[in-house]
């Protein structure tokens, strides 16, 4: 697998493609909205670090065409599993952005309701949640319902044995999984070279079984066109797909990272032109102002969100881990709040 779909070329012309049509221009004006409010929030995400009111930021600033296009492709009672680099996908889903930033402001394990948005918690640990994923669509499948599970994770968690046990179970059982590979070319400061030796990530899919395609990570255009049609087929009973989406991390790992360390500053310029809000906004002929009211908007109520000084209960690290909760959670519960009590107590 050597050539990624692309239906626009980086200057926004078309590239035609016979496979794939182009979608339907209302709807590409529609999601380059969501890539200027996802270019925002990553901004703004970077500004609240630095301000201390976010613990910390992985940001995905160019690859908000993946971000988008996973979020938009899925229908009303479909799931999204992200990871910890995937908040715009998780906003896009339609989930209050204050809300999710809460877990990386170290207030709550998540910020908001799974179960009310059908949306997974991001998750820290590498490729655990392709797994839950995975099972989460063939008990939808059990249950007679067709469901669709949009499974995101990085080039590096590829390398971990979940993504390979998560492949493998869906590929045999037909689990309706749309797995997307955001190769952002690097885990942190490992390049892609040093994690894999296949051609291609998308390659892995082929090995299990699974459809698999590379896209153009920053073709937002293509990506709903691929995405789309491996919901479709999922929807419909066709098992799993895999989809690399080749893009680029523009910013460092997380806020916490110095990206000078193992990258040089002329493959990010490199990457630059291949902006994926650039190419859209040259395809549909706009001039760069559009929606800025709106991202401002957003930008302001991120502002204001993060601004008031939160007062977790620590009794809810408890809560939620188990639907009941084991004999050595409540027993860690009863020992927190007692030593709380006992701070409590005058000297
Ligand atoms: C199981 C596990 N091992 C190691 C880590 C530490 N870690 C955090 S992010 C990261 C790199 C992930 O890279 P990739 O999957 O390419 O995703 P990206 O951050 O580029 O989006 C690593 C090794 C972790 N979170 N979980």
């Amino acid at each position: 697998m050597t050539e990624a779909v692309r239906l626009l070329n980086p200057d926004g012309t078309v590239h035609p493609d016979e496979r794939y049509a182009m979608p339907d221009p209302a709807e590409l004006r529609a999601r380059y909205r969501s890539l200027v409010l996802g270019r925002r929030l990553n901004e703004q995400a970077g500004a609240l670090v630095r301000q201390g009111k976010l613990a910390v930021y992985p940001s995905s600033l160019g690859q908000e065409a993946c971000q988008v296009a996973a979020a938009a492709v899925l229908r009303s009672g479909d799931w999204l599993f992200p990871t910890y680099r995937d908040t715009v996908a998780v906003v896009e889903r339609g989930v209050d952005p204050v809300e999710v930033l809460m877990m990386l402001r170290g207030d709550w394990h998540c910020g908001y309701d799974p179960a009310t948005h059908h949306v997974a918690p991001q998750s820290t640990p590498l490729a655990t949640q392709l797994l839950h994923a995975v099972g989460v669509a063939h008990a939808a499948t059990l249950k007679g319902e067709d469901t669709v599970v949009m499974a995101l994770c990085g080039d590096g968690a590829t390398s971990e044995g979940d993504f390979h046990e998560a492949l493998n179970f869906a590929a045999v059982f037909g689990a309706p999984v749309v797995f997307l590979v955001q190769n952002n070319k690097y885990a942190i400061s490992v390049p892609l070279a040093r994690q894999s030796a296949a051609k291609s990530l998308a390659d892995k899919g082929i090995g299990y079984g699974v459809p698999s395609a590379l896209v153009d990570g920053n073709d937002l255009a293509a990506l709903l066109a691929v995405l789309g049609e491996a919901v479709e087929r999922a929807a419909s009973g066709g098992g799993p797909t895999l989809v690399e989406a080749d893009t680029y991390r523009i910013d460092a790992h997380t806020n916490a990272d110095d990206a000078t360390r193992y990258r040089t500053d002329a493959e990010v310029d490199e990457w630059r032109p291949r902006d994926p809000l650039v190419r859209m906004r040259s395809y549909l002929g706009l001039s760069g102002d559009e929606f800025r009211d709106d991202a401002e908007e957003l930008a302001a109520r991120l502002r204001a969100g993060l601004s008031t000084e939160s007062a977790p209960d620590p009794a809810e690290l408890f809560a939620h881990v188990y639907a009941t909760p084991t004999p050595q959670l409540t027993t860690q519960a009863d020992l927190l709040r007692a030593e709380l009590e006992a701070d409590e107590e005058p000297a």
